[in-house]
C-alpha cells in the first residue's frame, strides 16, 4: 500500500517537472539563423543573405538585397574550410537566390565575385547541438518510467524500486531547476570557445596606387594584425550586418563615404573608391573581433589632382537639437525627418556618423523611428569644439545622406 502511494507521489513529482521544463533551445537561436552581411561593390552596398540551416546535409540558400536597383549578377561559391568540398551558383540582386550545399556543420568560406572584384566572407554553419546536462535529466526520467513500469508489470512496487525511481526524479529534478543555469548547448559546428576579451588591432591603411588621382578609381585597403602576435586578424564579428564599417571623409568634411570593405584575404579588407576633392582624407573603421568590444582603426591618405563634381549626391539637412546648445559630455538629441517611410539599412532605421573637426574623435549613433515622420539619434560629444555629422538613412530606394554642423560650446 505504502509502495503504491510512494509511486503516486512520484508521477506526481514527474509531472510537475515536465510541465515546468520549457524548451530552453534560445541560445542556440544562431543556429538556423540568417546571416546578412554587407559587403560594397564598386556598384554600391550589396547585402548577402545567408539563410540559416537546421540540420546538414542541407541546400543553402544566397540571395543578395540592396537598396539601389542596380542590377548586379554575383558569381558565388560555397568552400568548407575543413572537407573542401564546393559547390557554386549565382544570383542577382532582389532576385531569388542561388542554392548551394552545405555538406556539414563548421567553417565555410562564400566567395563572392561582382565584375572584377572578390569578396570571401568567412562563417560557420551551426545546427543545434545537445547538452550533456540534458542528456542527464533526460536519462533520469527515462530510468523513473522504466521502473515504474517494471515494478507495476511485475506487480511488486518494492521499497528499492521506488527508491531507485524517487533518486532518479530527483536528479531530474534538480537538473530542471538549475537548468537556468547551466551553459548553453554549444551548437554543432561552433568554433571552440575562446577567452573573452581579444587583444587590440593594430591596423594599417594604404592605398592603390599610392597616390590617388581625383576622379579616378583607386583601392583603399586596410591590413589588420593581432596586437599580441602580429598575426593577420581573421575573427571580426559581423556587426549591424558587416565585418567593418568603413567612413571615409575629406579633411573638410565636403567628401564624405560609408562604406563595407571586402575581405580579399585573412586580415585584409579592401574597397574601391573615387572621389572628387584633392587633399587630405581621414579613414576610420569601426570593427569587432569575436568574443571582445568594438575598435575603432583609422588613418590618413592623400589624394591629387583637381576638383570635380560629386558623383555622390549629398542632401541638405535641418536637424533639430534639443538641447538647442549642446555641453561637452552630456547627451543631445538630434532629430530628422526623411522625406518618406524609412526602410531598414544595416539593420537599423538610421545611422548618424560624427566626426570632430581634426578627426580625432568619431562617433556612431542608430537611430529610432519617432512617429513616422522623425529619426531620432541621442549621443554625447566629448568635449568643446565643432563636429561634422552625416545621418544616413534609406527611403524611396535610395540612401540618404544627410550632412550638418553641430557646434558643441562648453
Ligand atoms: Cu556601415
Amino acid at each position: 500500500m505504502k509502495a503504491i502511494k510512494g509511486a503516486i507521489r512520484l508521477v506526481a513529482v514527474a509531472g510537475l517537472v515536465l510541465s515546468l521544463s520549457v524548451p530552453a533551445r534560445a541560445h542556440v537561436v544562431e543556429a538556423g539563423a540568417d546571416l546578412r552581411v554587407t559587403q560594397t561593390f564598386g556598384a554600391g552596398d550589396v547585402t548577402l543573405v545567408i539563410t540559416g540551416v537546421s540540420q546538414v546535409p542541407a541546400p543553402l540558400r544566397v540571395s543578395a538585397q540592396a537598396i539601389h536597383s542596380a542590377s548586379l549578377e554575383l558569381g558565388v561559391e560555397l568552400r568548407s574550410l575543413t572537407h573542401g568540398s564546393r559547390s557554386t551558383g549565382s544570383v542577382r540582386i532582389g532576385q531569388g537566390a542561388a542554392t548551394l550545399r552545405a555538406e556539414h556543420a563548421g567553417p565555410y568560406e562564400l566567395y563572392v565575385r561582382a565584375g572584377d572584384e572578390v569578396s570571401l566572407i568567412p562563417f560557420r554553419v551551426l545546427v543545434p547541438g545537445g547538452a550533456s546536462w540534458a542528456m542527464v535529466s533526460d536519462g533520469a526520467f527515462l530510468l523513473v518510467g522504466v521502473l515504474l513500469v517494471v515494478g507495476v508489470l511485475t506487480g511488486r512496487l518494492s521499497r528499492p524500486v521506488v527508491g531507485a525511481a524517487s533518486a532518479a526524479a530527483a536528479v531530474a529534478v534538480v537538473v530542471m531547476l538549475l537548468r537556468p543555469y547551466l551553459p548553453a548547448a554549444q551548437p554543432e559546428g561552433a568554433a571552440p570557445v575562446a577567452e573573452a576579451g581579444r587583444p587590440y588591432v593594430q591596423g594599417r591603411f594604404s592605398t592603390l596606387p599610392a597616390r590617388p588621382a581625383t576622379g579616378a578609381d583607386f583601392t583603399l585597403t586596410l591590413r589588420l594584425a593581432d596586437g599580441a602576435t602580429g598575426r593577420p586578424v581573421d575573427d571580426l564579428a559581423v556587426h549591424h550586418e558587416a565585418p567593418a564599417h568603413l567612413v571615409v571623409t575629406s579633411q573638410d568634411g565636403a567628401v564624405f563615404r560609408h562604406v563595407h570593405p571586402l575581405r580579399t584575404a585573412p586580415g585584409v579588407l579592401a574597397v574601391r573608391l573615387r572621389v572628387p576633392q584633392p587633399g587630405r582624407y581621414l579613414a576610420h573603421a569601426e570593427i569587432e573581433r569575436q568574443n571582445s568590444g568594438g575598435q575603432l582603426v583609422s588613418g590618413a591618405f592623400e589624394v591629387l589632382g583637381a576638383a570635380q563634381p560629386d558623383t555622390v549626391s549629398q542632401d541638405t539637412a535641418m536637424p533639430r537639437l534639443t538641447p538647442a546648445a549642446p555641453a561637452a559630455g552630456s547627451p543631445v538629441t538630434i532629430e530628422i525627418s526623411p522625406e518618406g517611410p524609412v526602410q531598414p539599412w544595416l539593420g537599423m532605421p538610421g545611422h548618424l556618423i560624427v566626426r570632430s573637426e581634426d578627426g580625432v574623435h568619431l562617433a556612431h549613433a542608430h537611430g529610432t523611428a519617432a512617429g513616422a515622420s522623425a529619426l531620432r539619434f541621442t549621443l554625447s560629444l566629448p568635449e568643446p569644439g565643432r563636429y561634422l555629422a552625416w545621418a544616413q538613412y534609406a527611403t524611396g530606394g535610395r540612401l540618404v545622406t544627410r550632412p550638418f554642423i553641430v557646434e558643441v560650446e562648453r
